[in-house]
C-alpha cells in the first residue's frame, strides 16, 4: 500500500497521519489474545506504572504499563512490525529504507482501569538518541480507543514547533505557559480509533493521554522505525539494542555494535 501525495503533505504539516482499518481484525483479535496472556502473567521486560509515573502506591506498583522487547516475544508481534504492507507507506515518510528500532517503542502499551494515570503532553524523541529526529512510531488500536477510555490527543503541527526548554519538566513532559496554551488549544486532534486502525506519527509530535475511566483496559501496540541511513548515537540506549532492516522483499537484523 502507498500514500497519496495529499496524506504525506498531510503527514509533514500536522506530525501524524490517521489510516482507519489498515489491520485486520482478526491479527488485531489475535495479537491481543497474546498479549492478555504476557499481561495475565506479567511476562518480563514490563513496565509498571509506578516506574512510569514515579508515585509511590501499591495500586501503581501492581499495574503494569507496558510489555517491552515484544518484537522478540512472539510471532505474531514480530508479523506485525515486519509487515510488508506497511513497508512502502514508511519509506514514503522517510524518504528511505525504513529500519524498527528495538530499543525504544516496541511495546504493548496497557491503560488499565482504576489503576491508571494520565499520560501528560510529552515528544517521544525525548530520551531517543540519533543522528537526525526523523523518526516515527506506528500506532495500532487493538480495541477502541475513546473518551472515556484513554484517547490520545495530538497537536497538529508541533514536531516544527520550537519551543524553549524551559517549557519542558525535568522528566521532558511539555508544560505550557497559559498564553502558549492558549495558541496550542485549537491545534489539539482527540482522534477516536476503532480496532485496526493506526496513527502514524513523528517522533517530535507532541501529544498525550487521559487515564482509563472505563471499566476495561486499553491495550495498543506502538513500534518505531527510523532510515537505514539515521545512525543511533554510540554510547546510548538507542545505540545498545538490535535493529532490524526492513528491504521490500526480506529482512536483516543487525547489531548496532556501538
Ligand atoms: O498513555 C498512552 O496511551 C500513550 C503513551 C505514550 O504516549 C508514550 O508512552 O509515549
Amino acid at each position: 500500500m502507498k500514500l497519496t501525495d495529499k496524506e504525506i503533505e498531510q503527514f509533514d504539516r500536522d506530525g501524524f497521519l490517521i489510516i482507519r482499518d489498515f489491520a485486520d481484525t482478526t491479527e488485531c483479535s489475535a495479537i491481543l489474545d497474546i498479549a492478555k496472556v504476557h499481561l495475565k502473567y506479567e511476562i518480563t521486560p514490563i513496565e509498571t506504572e509506578y516506574e512510569y509515573i514515579g508515585i509511590d502506591d501499591i495500586k501503581y506498583k501492581e499495574t503494569v504499563r507496558r510489555l517491552r522487547q515484544v518484537y522478540d516475544r512472539d510471532i505474531l508481534f514480530r508479523n506485525w512490525m515486519q509487515s510488508t504492507k506497511i513497508r512502502p507507506i514508511l519509506k514514503q515518510l522517510l524518504k528511505d529504507t525504513p529500519v524498527l528500532t528495538l530499543a525504544h517503542h516496541n511495546s504493548i502499551m496497557t491503560k488499565h482501569p482504576h489503576s491508571s494515570t494520565e499520560t501528560r503532553w510529552h515528544r517521544d524523541i525525548r530520551y531517543w538518541r540519533y543522528q537526525n529526529d526523523n523518526l516515527i512510531s506506528i500506532w495500532l488500536a487493538l480495541g477502541e480507543e475513546n473518551s472515556s477510555n484513554g484517547v490520545l490527543h495530538f497537536i497538529k503541527g508541533s514536531h516544527k514547533m520550537e519551543f524553549s526548554s524551559e517549557l519542558f519538566d525535568e522528566k521532558e513532559y511539555f508544560v505550557p505557559t497559559e498564553s502558549e496554551k492558549n495558541l496550542l488549544v485549537s491545534k489539539i486532534v482527540t482522534p477516536t480509533l476503532n480496532r485496526g486502525d493506526i496513527v502514524l506519527f513523528h517522533s517530535k509530535t507532541l501529544h498525550s493521554a487521559d487515564k482509563n475511566r472505563s471499566d476495561n483496559p486499553k491495550i495498543s501496540f506502538v513500534y518505531t522505525v527510523k532510515g537505514l541511513k539515521n545512525a543511533p548515537l554510540p554510547n546510548t540506549r538507542s545505540s545498545s539494542f538490535d535493529e532490524v532492516i526492513l528491504y521490500d522483499d526480506k529482512v536483516k537484523r543487525v547489531s548496532t555494535n556501538l
